[in-house]
């Protein structure tokens, strides 16, 4: 089966890092194909730059359903997108945030979404929220590193991220860990090993996710609000993206 990891930055360094960390945990049989928008922003740190993520997501679900895609991940932990890529998709859409936060309720009652940046705790909490996981989220804590501070090894981002879970454990009464990036993807092995709790990360919990999806034969419902989008005319620049155009 054939599972497309949208990367929705433009970051090509953080795309094959992501995709790599897929590749680890999927199962035989499994192909990633990891990709990124064509535009867009850099790195994804504030809601400007999640609304306009959100169109190359787009864009690239509907070149995955093209090429009969078993399922797509959205690889950002503001999941952006993610109901109007299931309005596009006949395949299940998993966002990263949404894999994580209900797969650590699994194994915990309470976990903490450990980020990057402070200004993005807000867009964490919203989905916390709108995901009915206000009563199993203790806390969502920033380290103050950049997105694309994840991919500079100089950056001592492990160090710095390790250090804030210890906070997460002692002070918030958490038994899990939720890694707030999907540019932390590669880092989760080494944190559950140094931690001894268990630290869900949304790109391999959405891989793992979707294979047990495709087992079972499900995909996203098409009665409802996520039916096609309704066939109209967009104008401008977002012409090509006008539901029914060719
Ligand atoms: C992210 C993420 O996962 N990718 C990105 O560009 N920004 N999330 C975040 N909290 O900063």
């Amino acid at each position: 089966m054939l599972i497309r990891v949208i990367n929705p930055n433009t970051s090509a360094a953080m795309t094959a890092a992501i995709g790599a960390a897929a590749a680890r945990c999927a199962a035989p049989g499994t192909v990633i194909d990891c990709v990124n928008p064509t535009t867009g922003p850099a790195s994804i740190e504030g809601h400007h730059d999640d609304a306009l993520a959100a169109v190359g997501v787009i864009e690239q679900v509907r070149a995955g359903e093209a090429l009969g895609a078993a399922g797509h991940v959205i690889a950002c932990f503001g999941d952006p997108g993610l109901n109007a890529a299931r309005e596009v998709a006949t395949a299940p859409v998993i966002g990263v945030a949404e894999a994580a936060m209900h797969m650590a309720t699994f194994v915990a009652t309470g976990f903490s979404v450990v980020t990057t940046l402070e200004r993005t705790c807000i867009i964490s909490e919203h989905l916390v929220h709108n995901y009915g996981f206000t009563r199993q989220c203790r806390a969502i804590r920033a380290c103050e590193i950049a997105v694309l501070e994840l991919e500079d090894p100089g950056s001592g981002a492990y160090e710095r991220i390790e250090e804030e879970c210890r906070h997460a454990l002692r002070e918030d009464r958490s038994g899990a860990i939720v890694l707030g990036c999907a540019g932390m993807a590669d880092l989760r092995d080494r944190l559950q090993g140094a931690l001894g709790v268990p630290v869900i990360e949304g790109v391999t919990a959405a891989v793992k996710l979707l294979e047990g999806m495709a087992a079972l034969g499900l995909r996203t419902s098409k009665r409802g609000d996520y039916a096609a989008p309704l066939p109209k005319p967009y104008t401008g620049w977002m012409a090509r993206f006008a539901p029914g155009a060719a």
